[in-house]
């Protein structure tokens, strides 16, 4: 699956990417992730240890995919593209915009970064919040398939104690959530995350969210291989079936008239030739066994051919049946492997550590959502309090 990272410049999408990557380093549930490139990972591994020091990464705003491995229990499940777009791209200058565009048009799956602060601030110029807004809601609107959006709040740490989500959401992003409040196609969570030295809150979320309908969309794809294998499988096999009758009828004229060839040649004698020669020349018309002999084998030889191309083409046939099966096989039990995942993961986020799972829309949104910042706010100031100074010597940080 390809997720595409869309966010202006400074809303905190490499130090998210870089965090979940470090978080997701352990399993979570069973599920983790890789890198498929040693030096992304190594680039990964130091920036995650710059973030987890308490410093962060110079912003950047590169335009580059990087691809990824999702493990569950250390074996691999499926691959993802992760493209970290150059924030840039959202000043709409035409060729930025259509390059953002044609991305978001292959992707499977979209991640929207802001930085809470800057929200609650409405802060325009570091948002681009409508211009961010106008490029999604026309993309979405076009979507027919299902499509996960992750609205990852960034930088979460940076809000004052006590502010609820449509305070730091804001109008112009309550409004647009309302487009999908009954959505069939697509599905938004909405998920307050810090990267903030060692703590990491709510990282994993947004990114596990994504891959959950990665793995549906896997399973929806591997599903319909596994038919088309097996048609191929059942095509294989009639064809097999049917060239392997006709190798029988031919090998059974074939034999027939090698049968004969055989009977002329054992009746072939000087006598016979000399007979039959002189009675032609005293008008009779009669063949010599040697002649019928030589008839018969020039009419049995290409039947002998043709059967042997015929059962060649029916081992063939065979052998591609037999092929198409196993791989038929071997993708059903990938099928069930996606399934499997999809399910696992659900479940991890329907039951997500903090009690109850982040807002999404459609969904348990207006309830789920204020109780939901409030868990957040709680285990923050937490984590915060267990990493502060004083208890820097007692933890052994
Ligand atoms: N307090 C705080 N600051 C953050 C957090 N994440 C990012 N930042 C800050 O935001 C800056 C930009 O982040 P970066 O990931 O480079 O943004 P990008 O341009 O969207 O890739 C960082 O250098 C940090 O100063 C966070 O969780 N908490
Ligand atoms: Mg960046």
């Amino acid at each position: 699956m390809k997720i595409v990272m869309l966010g202006a410049k400074n809303s905190g999408k490499t130090t998210y990417m870089v965090s979940s990557f470090g978080v997701l380093q352990n399993p979570t549930f069973g599920f983790s992730v890789g890198a498929v490139k040693s030096d992304d990972k190594d680039w990964f591994g130091k920036l995650y240890d710059i973030i987890r020091s308490g410093n962060y990464p110079d912003a950047t705003d590169k335009h580059k995919s990087y691809a990824m491995n999702l493990l569950y229990n250390y074996t691999k499940t499926m691959t993802f593209d992760w493209l970290d777009v150059a924030g840039g791209l959202i000043k709409q200058t035409v060729d930025g915009k259509n390059v953002l565009v044609s991305e978001l048009q292959t992707s499977d799956g979209l991640m929207v970064f802001f930085d809470s602060k800057a929200l609650l601030d409405r802060d325009i110029e570091a948002t681009q919040l409508s211009a961010t807004l106008r490029i999604i809601l026309s993309e979405l609107m076009k979507r027919e398939t299902h499509y996960f959006v992750s609205i990852v709040l960034t930088k979460y740490d940076t809000i004052p104690a006590g502010k609820s989500l449509s305070q730091i959401l804001g109008i112009d992003l309550t409004h647009f959530l309302d487009n999908f409040k009954n959505s069939n196609n697509i599905k938004i969570c909405i998920t307050p995350v810090s990267c903030f030295g060692k703590t990491m809150v709510n990282v994993d979320y947004p990114l596990l969210f994504q891959l959950k309908q990665g793995l549906e969309i896997e399973h929806q794809r591997l599903s319909e291989e596994s038919k088309r294998l097996y048609d191929g499988y059942s095509d294989a096999q009639r064809k097999y079936k049917r060239l392997k009758r006709e190798t029988e009828d031919l090998s059974e004229r074939e034999d027939s008239e090698w049968k004969k060839y055989r009977d002329y040649e054992s009746k072939d004698t000087l006598y016979d030739r000399f007979t039959t020669k002189l009675g032609n020349l005293l008008g009779g018309d009669e063949k010599t066994y040697r002649e019928m002999a030589d008839e018969t084998h020039d009419k049995w030889h290409p039947l002998y051919k043709k059967m042997q191309k015929k059962q060649k083409k029916a081992e063939d046939q065979a052998n591609s049946a037999s092929e198409l099966y196993n791989r038929h096989l071997e993708t059903v039990k990938m099928v069930k492997n996606a399934l499997q995942h999809a399910q696992k993961l659900d479940e991890y986020l329907d039951n997500y550590k903090l009690a109850i799972p982040p807002p999404t829309i459609p969904g348990k949104y207006a309830a789920y959502a204020d109780k939901f910042f409030e868990l957040t706010e709680e285990h923050l100031a937490t984590e915060n309090n267990l990493y502060s100074s004083d208890n820097r010597n007692k933890f052994d940080i």
